[in-house]
């Protein structure tokens, strides 16, 4: 028998174990062993029910993602799973940790489930760019009915225990997973309980063969968000297989559709991000068995927007936070603010008030930065400016205890000149964390000249506890993200300048599938960001119309005038700066195509992140890739703009970004590093080093 999956009996009942870390992934191995050892289970005359378990941290969390697109290894996920549901003795699901994609529809064909209270249930596979392709979109729905099944199908986000069971996921909560299903084996088997096999049981169906728009209203709901991307829609329409046909129909079709998915670019590129994401991790010369530094209190110093937010995170993921403010009505304020936020969750049901009360209570204020002393990270989210940060770090170093973590949250100064005021320099890093900080994503881990390998480590660790997406890059203007997003700009204006409409612009980069354009994004954000009155020239865009007021969203104009749904509408005030300067300029309008928009627009950043690469403030171009996913709204199912390059060839991009040389100027200076790629026939994909 394969040693990957155990077999064990305990009088009647045989217990079934995978162990295949790291997260007992249903591999050709995993899938074989569960098998045999079914087989033996079942031909075993003293056997009277089975539970199948896991060790480790978790219950199976899919089909293994690595066999992808590889031959397909006997026996397959369905041969498997048939064996389960036509298993005469009763099998029993012991869930911990997550029941995810492959391993629910393990799961759904087993007769019972039980689950510990903090086991997660999800088909994550639309984030894979695909659905679920064993059963699960018809199964899950017999399970809990067709609205909680799209919503877990089409959304891709796990529901709790506590969900599940009153969905009717799981017959029982039990303290062990493996004790608990045990004892509820011998339960099943005292009162001779019939095999409950979901795919004859259509009783929660009914109710939206009776009434279709309960199904079509829920996949509205899910796939609202869902622009550009294939699987949402492809995986909510497999649910409706299970309404209007019969099982095995359902299953053949929903295997079919997973296929085509599968073989697909977005499904292709999806996956690469999200190994991407895990790469991201990786850091080569920083062991990952590394000790780290223990962080149990955190010191966040500013209560504004962006402190407020990065404060959020800790107490949100149970950790104590000092919040220190200069004068008590910010800290008030920060403090207001920070629970409005966690008030709005709860009213939209997604924390409890004694939640919010206990996230709120993890928080202390105080105006005093003495108060850092007993925490084991400090992060700064003051003001801009070098000589105030400076002054901040000078404090920190005499108040801060050895070994704890002093951190910026700058997005644009140098972190070397930072830490050269403080006496420990190895204990200094970058956490530059993306507004509203409490929701983005994307937390760029900044590694200094002198920051610490543990450092680094502990930082990284404690970003992914806090749920962000840590990527690590070296001291550079703007760093990875808006380095490479300065250059888009750039190109963006440029072109209005030339001729485009801003809207033209925007237009071409939403259908690309970014959330918005360049100038509805800086609209958001508002422009008046690093503009200053006294030092205005009217020169740009931008100064003029910071000049006038017209400072984006919040004052109801910006590029675009705003009406009170805050939807964009052309400017003619804004029309007419452009005018004026394309009238200094002495350029001639001329018609720009949605192809040159969108070249400009991506091949600047794709040649500014191959800059990155060359002078190794990236570790490796998927680091770029999930930066831009996870902060600045690439779409995931393109993966991300090394990635995009690669795929249309880095000898075309090189081309393009050559004619554009020639036209343009400097600005489309080749990267060294992509003409050496070029030359020696090799991708972004191919290029990895250690960041400085
Ligand atoms: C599926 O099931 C399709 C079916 O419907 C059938 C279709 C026909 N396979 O995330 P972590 C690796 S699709 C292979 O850092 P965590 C991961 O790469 C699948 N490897 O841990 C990493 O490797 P490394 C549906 C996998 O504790 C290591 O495990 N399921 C898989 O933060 C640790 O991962 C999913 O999409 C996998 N399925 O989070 C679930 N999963 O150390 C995907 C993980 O070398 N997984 N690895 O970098 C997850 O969401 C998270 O891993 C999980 C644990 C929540 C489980």
């Amino acid at each position: 028998m394969d040693k990957v999956v155990e077999l064990v009996r305990h009088d009647v009942i045989a217990v079934v174990t995978i162990n295949n870390p790291p997260v007992n992934a249903l591999s050709a191995a995993a899938r074989r062993g569960i098998l045999e050892s079914l087989n033996v289970a079942i031909a075993a005359p003293e056997v009277r029910a089975i539970v199948l378990t896991c060790g480790g941290r978790t219950f199976v969390a899919g089909a293994d993602i690595t066999e992808f697109g590889k031959p397909p290894q006997s026996p397959g996920l369905n041969e498997l799973l048939a064996a389960v549901e036509n298993s005469p003795k009763p099998i029993v699901a012991a869930i911990h940790g997550n029941a995810l994609g492959g391993g629910l529809e393990l799961a759904l064909v087993c007769h019972f489930r039980v689950a510990v209270e903090d086991a997660k249930f999800g088909f994550p596979e639309v984030k894979l760019g695909i659905l679920p392709g064993a059963g699960g979109t018809q199964r899950l729905p017999r399970a809990v009915g067709p609205e909680l099944a799209v919503k877990m199908i089409a959304g891709g986000e796990p529901i709790s225990a506590a969900e599940a069971l009153k969905g009717g996921l799981i017959d029982e909560i039990v303290q062990g997973p493996a004790s608990g299903a045990e004892a509820f084996a011998r339960k099943v088997l005292a009162e001779k309980r019939p095999l409950r096999k979901l795919r004859d049981d259509d009783s929660k169906l009914a109710s939206a063969r009776a009434d279709r728009s309960i199904f079509t209203n829920a996949v509205a709901a899910m796939t609202k968000k869902s622009r550009g991307l294939q699987a949402p829609f492809a995986a909510a329409h497999a649910v409706s297989y299970a309404i209007d046909l019969p099982f095995d129909e359902g299953l053949k079709r929903e295997g079919d559709d997973c296929m085509k998915l599968l073989v697909g670019d977005q499904s292709k590129a999806q996956r690469y991000a999200f190994f991407a994401e895990r790469t991201a991790q990786k850091i080569p010369d920083v062991p990952a068995e590394i000790p780290l530094r223990p962080v149990k209190k955190v010191g966040i110093l500013g209560a504004g927007t962006m402190g407020g937010g990065i404060a959020m995170n800790f107490a949100s993921a149970g950790i104590p936070v000092t919040i220190v403010e200069i004068k008590q009505e910010a800290l008030d304020r920060g403090l207001q603010v920070i629970k409005s936020n966690y008030d709005r969750t709860a009213a939209r049901g997604k924390l409890t008030p004694e939640q919010v009360d206990q996230r709120m209570g993890l928080l202390t204020g105080s105006l005093d930065m003495n108060d850092f002393r007993s925490c084991d990270l400090v992060i700064e989210a003051v003001f801009e400016r070098m000589d105030v940060k400076k002054g901040v770090f000078e404090k920190l170093d005499i108040i801060c205890k050895p070994g704890a973590i002093l951190a910026t949250n700058t997005s644009a100064l140098n972190i070397d000149d930072i830490a050269s005021v403080t006496k420990r320099p190895q204990d200094v890093i970058g956490l530059h964390f993306f507004s509203p900080a409490n929701i983005m994503k994307l937390l760029e881990v900044i590694r200094a000249e002198h920051t610490a390998k543990d450092v680094i480590a502990t930082s990284m660790k404690l970003a992914k506890q806090i749920g962000k997406v840590p990527v690590l890059a070296g001291v550079c203007p703007g760093f990875i993200g808006n380095r490479m997003l300065s250059k888009r700009e750039r190109q963006a204006n440029e072109m209005v300048l030339e001729g485009a409409m801003l809207s033209e612009v925007d237009r071409a980069l939403y259908d690309f599938g970014f959330p918005m354009g360049p100038f509805q994004m800086n609209d958001l954000a508002g422009l008046d960001i690093g503009w200053v009155k006294e030092e205005s020239r009217s020169s740009t865009l931008i100064e003029l119309l910071c000049e006038v007021g017209r400072f984006g969203q919040k004052t109801g104009a910006g590029y675009y005038d705003y009406d009170d749904k805050r939807s964009p509408k052309p400017s003619p005030v804004t029309e007419k700066l452009i005018d004026e300067l394309i009238g200094k300029s002495g350029k001639k309008k001329r018609q720009i195509s949605n192809d040159e928009v969108l070249e400009r627009c991506i091949y600047s950043m794709i040649n500014e992140g191959a800059k990155i690469l060359e002078e190794g403030k990236a570790i490796r171009a998927s680091d770029i890739d999930v930066v831009w996913v996870n902060g600045y709204g690439w779409p995931v199912y393109r993966g991300g703009p090394m990635y995009y390059a690669d795929q249309i060839g880095l000898a075309n991009v090189l081309a393009k970004i050559k004619e554009f040389h020639v036209s343009l100027g400097d600005d489309f200076k080749p990267a060294a590093l992509l003409e050496k790629l070029v030359a020696h026939g090799k991708k972004f994909a191919d290029f990895e080093q250690s960041p400085r």
